[in-house]
């Protein structure tokens, strides 16, 4: 967070419905992420936030004079601020305000960890922090007005709008052409992709890790992940594919953050299909999967096969909650972490998993049963011969299998 010193935080929120069991749960993780101790909370029950001071002024007041008993030196606001609220609640509170947004902002830019993802949390900083900069009175300066602006009246803030408008055309340029080079290779590539998708802290990462036995960093904090992670897998099947690790959602996603990881999502827009991975022993269990939807909705993800994986099984307690409401053929109930079901899932995704199929000629050895067998599992066989050392097959085989079986196929 901005500071370096000890943030000692009193988080502030809004309780739109009379049954939101799940209260401040959520942002104390963020904060704490964030490296904040939290010494404080307090949550207003109203429909509406206030225009002026986001909870009520009678409110303000109560957690102006609890931040200082307290000794809070920072108060996180469950929601995004608008550039007055923000002031007016430090101007009442004398303490700094951090809304929702900045904290997932500043949970981002200390894990990011790749120049893509660099990229991607400065620019949803730069666009947060665009329209926050109009301080009082001070106008917008004319877009391009160049030397009409210049002069005696050009303050400060006029000089930093300009500079981050200049970084924030950079910035995606940049994005672009890394965007234009993921393609290639995207287009470029040999197998199936498959994308784990979900809330944050799920257990993507876990779930990517025992299958692939890839090593990507897992944790019991928010955001662990921010960059992609991609592996190769085989299916029960014979297929192989790539299975791909990506950043996890959460509820009241900042917009432009959305917008600036579009990049990294790209990858799940090409993907052939998703395993949403959700966490069973979450008491939001049913918004988080809803949350995860919706956001894939808005960046454009539409019709994909999809699988839902409900994990950390082992740790639910409140027995057949789920399976009422999500007993499809499509979901299975996992545990990434002690292994349970794994199998199961593989076979779903054997299942689901369109094939891709392209007519092909291809001679196998006898004493190759085992690509024999891959072929009869993934294959329209039209014509088949036994010759004196092998076998001669012609049909549509998945595109999958010709991949691994190259030298097999007969040009
Ligand atoms: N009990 C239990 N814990 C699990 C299971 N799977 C994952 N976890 C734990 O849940 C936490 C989050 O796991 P991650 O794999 O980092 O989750 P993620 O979805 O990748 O999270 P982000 O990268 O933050 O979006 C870790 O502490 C894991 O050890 C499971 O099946 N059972
Ligand atoms: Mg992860």
């Amino acid at each position: 967070m901005i500071t370096k010193d000890k943030i000692f935080a009193f988080l502030l929120g809004i309780n739109r419905k009379p049954s939101d069991e799940e209260g401040l749960n959520e942002l104390q993780l963020l904060a704490k992420t964030a490296g904040a101790e939290v010494v404080g909370t307090a949550v207003q029950k109203r429909l509406k936030v206030d225009p002026a001071y986001y909870v009520g002024r009678g409110k303000a007041e109560e957690v102006a004079s609890a931040v200082k008993t307290l000794g809070a030196n920072v108060i996180i606001c469950d929601d995004e601020l608008s550039p007055v609220q923000i002031r007016n609640l430090e101007d009442i509170t004398e303490t700094k305000i951090i809304d929702r947004t900045m904290l997932i902002l500043d949970i981002f830019a200390q894990r990011a960890n790749t120049s893509e993802g660099k990229i991607q949390v400065e620019l949803a900083q730069l666009q947060y922090m665009m329209p926050r900069l109009t301080g009082k009175g001070i106008e917008l300066s004319q877009e391009g007005g160049g030397i009409g602006t210049r002069g005696p009246g050009e303050t400060k803030l006029e000089t930093d709008r300009r500079h981050i408008r200049r970084r924030i055309y950079r910035l995606k340029k940049e994005l672009l052409e890394i965007q234009k080079s993921r393609q290639v290779i995207m287009k470029s590539r040999k197998y199936p992709v498959i994308s784990l998708v979900g809330y944050t802290n799920a257990g993507k990462s876990t779930l990517l890790n025992v299958l692939t036995g890839a090593d990507a960093a897992t944790g019991d904090r928010l955001f662990e992940t921010l960059d992609t992670t991609t592996r190769g897998l085989d299916l029960p099947d014979g297929r192989r594919v790539l299975l791909s690790d990506t950043v996890g959602f959460i509820r009241k996603l900042p917009h432009h953050l959305v917008e600036a990881f579009k990049a990294t999502l790209e990858e799940v827009r090409e993907a052939d299909m998703l395993i949403h991975v959700a966490d069973g022993s979450s008491s939001i269990l049913e918004e988080e999967i809803i949350t995860v939807n919706s956001v894939l909705s808005d960046i454009g993800i539409g019709e994909k096969p999809v699988i839902l994986a409900i994990n950390k099984i082992d740790k639910r307690n409140n027995e057949n909650r789920f399976i009422r409401s999500y007993n499809q053929d499509n979901t299975i109930e996992i545990s990434a972490l002690k292994g349970i079901n794994l199998d199961k899932l593989l076979n779903a995704i054997s299942k689901y998993l369109p094939s891709n199929r392209h007519h092909a000629e291809l001679f196998i050895p006898y004493d190759d049963a085992r690509s024999l067998d891959k072929i009869h599992q993934n294959s329209d066989i039209d014509e088949i011969k036994y010759e004196y050392d092998g076998v001669r097959i012609r049909g549509s085989v998945d595109i999958a299998i010709l991949n691994d079986l190259e030298k097999y196929v007969s040009r």
